[in-house]
């Protein structure tokens, strides 16, 4: 597990020094520009753990793909969850005062800018991804462009992220749970790990058994996030200090904390089953998945 600690600590110093790269540069008589810049580079370079960046990189690197041009991809998909994130905290949708240890952005600066920095940031990693710097291919380009957009909209995360508003306090099934959550969560560490295999002009099953990986590790990301929740954020009394879960399904208050954990080590080996296809090459996505298994944070 210690090589996996460096070279998450080495993806993050890539993709933070990257996404500042990106970033442009305030400029004189851009007021407009310069408070989304300040936004965007308010919550995008703050202390993320970068798991989707990791995930483009290394499955990338099963395909000998250029770290530059995965590097790309990778910002691009950390801009697209960091628009999440800042949306995610507004009033209208989780109304949360802290991200990532700081004041969330619309806290920090106000709701229309925290709404306008994250429309700029999801245009922007388009921007990115349809970038000729990303792959010199303009059919790759077009792929990523596309596969990232059904995994991000009406199919995907932003769907996921409609069916928990409209279903908080309904109660639901573990399958309409995993539904969700395959959309909310699961979409972008798909197309995270896809993109990888886009850019490596893979064949089919090889792609399959990336999304399989990726698909049983969005589910044991989000249970153990699940796990957090009740487990970490806890008065002294052990009632929940953060109580906007509660009347959400989530897999612990359906299955309680001991099933979903036993089902979070069972969907753990079925990710790392999906990767023997690719032998050795393939330790450091083994080892990612034993560490959202057992993450404390
Ligand atoms: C489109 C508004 C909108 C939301 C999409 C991703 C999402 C749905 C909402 C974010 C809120 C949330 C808690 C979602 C569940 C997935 C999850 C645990 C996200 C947090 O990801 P981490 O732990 O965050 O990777 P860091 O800060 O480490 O990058």
């Amino acid at each position: 597990m210690d090589h996996l600690f460096k070279e998450l600590e080495k993806v993050e110093a890539m993709v933070n020094a990257k996404m500042e790269r990106l970033i442009p540069e305030e400029g004189d008589g851009r007021i407009g520009e310069n408070r989304l810049i300040q936004a965007i580079k308010y919550s995008a370079l703050s202390p993320g753990k970068r798991v989707r960046p990791f995930l483009v990189l290394k499955s990338a690197a099963l395909f000998g793909v250029s770290e530059s041009c995965a590097l790309q991809v990778a910002a691009a998909i950390e801009f697209i969850h960091c628009f999440s994130l800042i949306h995610d905290d507004l009033p209208a949708l989780d109304d949360d005062d802290e991200r990532r240890g700081q004041p969330s952005c619309h806290k920090k600066f106000d709701e229309a800018t925290a709404i306008l920095a994250g429309d700029a940031l999801l245009c922007y990693a388009f921007e990115i991804l349809s970038h000729e710097t990303t792959h010199v291919d303009p059919s790759i380009r077009c792929e990523l462009v596309s596969s990232f957009a059904k995994s991000v909209g009406i199919d995907g995360m932003i769907a996921g992220q409609m069916l928990d508003i409209i279903s908080e306090d309904m109660s639901l099934s573990i399958e309409q749970i995993t539904r969700l959550q395959r959309l909310k969560t699961g979409q972008l560490f798909q197309i995270a790990c896809e993109a990888g295999a886009i850019l490596g002009k893979t064949g089919k099953s090889v792609r399959n058994s990336l999304r399989g990986y990726a698909s049983n590790l969005g589910l044991v990301f989000q249970i153990t996030d699940d796990l957090l929740d009740v487990t970490t954020d806890v008065n002294d009394d052990g009632t929940p200090r953060n109580d906007k879960s509660s009347g959400k399904g989530t897999y612990v208050s359906v299955m309680g904390i001991e099933k979903a954990t036993q089902q979070a080590k069972i969907l753990t080996e079925q990710a790392i089953s999906h990767l023997i296809p690719f032998g050795k090459s393939a330790d450091m996505l083994r080892d990612l998945a034993m560490f959202i298994l057992n993450r404390t944070r």
